[in-house]
């Protein structure tokens, strides 16, 4: 295999007296072009931006299917911009973010999430289709404005039908405002954004879902980094028994690894994100410790491991050091977790030399995919870094979500305290904002599960069957709101899955993770010293996970679990708080909410002047 040269372009900023390395893979020199001019256009921007405390970042999209080989094997992927994975944002703390969407798709409505950025004061641009928008229609524009209040890494991504699945993703990255530092030191930074990818197209993933009986869509063909895996070769083919080709890549593959090129003896920040449709990942560099600081946007108190669990909706930022030996190159592996492993390992290269050689030793190995015990240790170490918000010490509300998997007139569904979520057409903000009776469930959830003391979470449900529901959770504006998130078996025997749980327009603090069945006395074990603050938080096999936030951002927020297909089969709720101080512009009310029951409502009522 050819590699290319490390190009590696050093700009110094001299407000923070760091060295910002930019690697990158110069696969053509129409890439290099592209690269430069990205280069200066973050120059004229840094420079820009140095004499203002915040500024307003435009963007431009459209986003259309393109033909696209993620993996060496052509399929079809969602595009911005012509390109896969989106475009990346970068953006300060305090900065506004203007996107300029155009929905250039023939047959389909679009919206974009941004995932971890809470939308204080803008519930209406948080992108979710049936929750705070209408999905802007084939042909036209809608624009998301919103600011970025804090430092970390974010991304997004489609939340309309398995637009996700489709690829339509990309990188949120918010630094520190002027004049501020992050509180650690690195000397380069890399961003790894990872995904799952399918050869069967997201719209026949749809339909097999929404069959009775259920095809399941079954695991990954590949898994991306930076939207680049490879199906038919693999970069490890020298150390592997099964028959498998190595790679040779002419340069230019849209399937060519992303490298990582590196000089020794430095300190980078490794910025994940994982944006799969189903896979928990597990992260690891040959060789070298990880140290992790970032997750969901928020410091955490360092830790050193030797590999990381990443699941959908997380990111992480780690830092590592470039203390081996430099004649040598490494090998960059994810693997899955939690499901029996059918996809390789998605792989690339640490690299820190201009001449190219193989890793000398193979991929690091990741513990057992069924191994629970090294991802329940991970998730023990996350902690919030010292002087991070603590949690209040006390809850009004204590909701207990406890998720089944249940069989719905032959379709296979998740239900969460018995109710299969369905959306509704009419969006619940404006429906709230506006109150415009029957459109969508008045009887909100229970907070518990009907036979709560009686079930078996060891066991298939008992009775298969669940109801759809469109109801909401609505919460007393700012009161402290526990949630505790219940696991249990699926309809086969003997299996509980992973889930990963994200809630919108808030963080909250993760309180602690249990085996078996939460009782009201596993309280006493929550940890309100120091809990992480994150927007996704998991639920183990047959565990429970207890998060606290306060309720005190007027919108209406989904909260789902951030598996693409569980999310499709009703896993998810809503929460509904302080919704009607919610004041709309009236132009965003006609973009964003002329649709279903506030459509016609908008046409017959002012809303400016409410
Ligand atoms: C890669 O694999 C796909 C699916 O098995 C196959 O259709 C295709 O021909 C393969 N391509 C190459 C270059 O081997
Ligand atoms: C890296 O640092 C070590 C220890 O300080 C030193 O021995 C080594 O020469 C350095 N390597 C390079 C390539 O600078
Ligand atoms: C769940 O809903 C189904 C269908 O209505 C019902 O038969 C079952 O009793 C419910 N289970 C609980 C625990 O409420
Ligand atoms: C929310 O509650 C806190 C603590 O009780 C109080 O200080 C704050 O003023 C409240 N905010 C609003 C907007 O009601
Ligand atoms: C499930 O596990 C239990 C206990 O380990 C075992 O007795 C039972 O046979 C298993 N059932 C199936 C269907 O595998
Ligand atoms: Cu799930």
């Amino acid at each position: 295999m050819r590699m290319n040269k490390m190009d590696l372009l050093i700009m110094s900023n001299s407000k923070t007296q760091r060295v910002i390395l930019i690697p990158m893979v110069s696969y053509s020199r129409s890439m290099f072009g592209v690269v430069l001019l990205l280069v200066i256009l973050l120059f004229s921007s840094s420079s820009s931006s140095s004499s203002m405390a915040a500024t307003i970042k435009h963007f431009k999209w459209h986003v259309e299917y393109k033909h696209w080989s993620p993996d060496g094997v052509e399929g079809t992927v969602l595009a911005i911009n012509g390109r896969f994975p989106g475009p990346t944002i970068r953006a300060r703390a305090g900065d506004t973010i203007n996107v300029e969407l155009t929905n250039k798709l023939t047959t389909e409505g679009l919206v974009i999430h941004w995932h971890g950025i809470p939308q204080i004061g803008t519930p209406w641009a948080d992108g979710t289709a049936s929750i705070s928008q209408c999905p802007i229609n084939a042909g036209e524009t809608f624009v998301y404005r919103f600011k970025v209040p804090k430092a970390g890494t974010y991304f997004y991504h489609g939340h309309y039908g398995m637009q996700r699945s489709a690829g339509l993703y990309g990188s949120l990255i918010v630094d520190v405002a002027e004049g501020e530092t992050e509180p650690f030191r690195y000397d380069g930074e890399f961003n790894l954004l990872l995904s799952d990818w399918w050869h069967k197209s997201s719209h026949d993933q749809d339909l097999d879902l929404s069959s009775a009986p259920m095809r399941w869509i079954g695991e990954p063909q590949s898994l991306l980094i930076n939207g680049r895996g490879q199906f038919n070769c693999s970069l490890a083919a020298h150390f592997s028994k099964a028959r498998i080709s190595p790679c040779s890549f002419r340069g230019g593959e849209q399937y060519a690894p992303y490298i990582l090129h590196v000089r020794p003896n430095m300190t980078y920040r490794l910025r994940l994100a994982s944006t799969t449709a189903l896979s928990a990942l597990n992260f690891a560099i040959g060789e070298h410790k990880l140290v992790v600081v970032e997750g969901d946007g928020n410091y955490l108190k360092p830790f050193s491991v030797d590999n990381m669990d990443i699941y959908s909706g997380e990111t992480y930022s780690v830092l590592f050091t470039t203390n081996q030996n430099p004649s040598q190159n490494y090998f960059i592996s994810i693997t899955v977790r939690g499901r029996e492993p059918k996809t390789p390992p998605a792989l690339t290269l640490l690299n820190y030399d201009d001449d190219h050689r193989h890793p000398t030793r193979p991929p690091p190995v990741a513990p057992r995919w069924d191994d629970y015990d090294a991802s329940i240790a991970f998730s023990n170490k996350i902690l919030a870094l010292e002087g991070s918000p603590k949690p209040p010490s006390h809850y009004h509300r204590r909701i207990v979500l406890l998720n089944t998997q249940n069989l719905i007139d032959g379709y296979t569904k998740w239900a969460i305290n018995n109710v299969s979520l369905v959306l509704p057409t009419t969006p619940y903000l404006g429906s709230i904002k506006y109150g415009i009776p029957n459109a969508f469930d008045p009887k909100g959830p229970p907070d518990r599960f009907g036979d709560e003391e009686g079930y078996d979470i060891t066991r298939p449900a008992p009775i298969q069957t669940a109801v759809y529901g469109s109801g909401v959770y609505v919460l007393r504006f700012n009161t402290t709101v526990d949630v505790v998130l219940q696991n249990a078996n699926v309809l086969k025997a003997n299996v509980s899955e992973i889930h990963p749980w994200h809630l919108h327009g808030h963080d909250f603090w993760v309180l602690g993770y249990g085996a078996g069945k939460f009782r009201d006395v596993d309280e006493a074990g929550f940890n309100l010293r120091n809990p992480p603050l994150r927007n996704t938080a998991v639920v183990y096999p047959y565990g429970w996970t207890a998060l606290r936030f306060v309720a005190d951002n007027p919108g209406a927020w989904a909260f789902h679990c951030h598996i693409e297909p569980h999310l499709h089969m009703g896993m998810g709720t809503v929460f509904v708080e302080g919704a009607r101080r919610v004041r709309i512009p009236t132009p965003v009310a006609a973009e964003a909410l002329a649709c279903g029951l506030t459509g016609k409502w908008l046409m017959s009522h002012n809303p400016g002047h409410h």
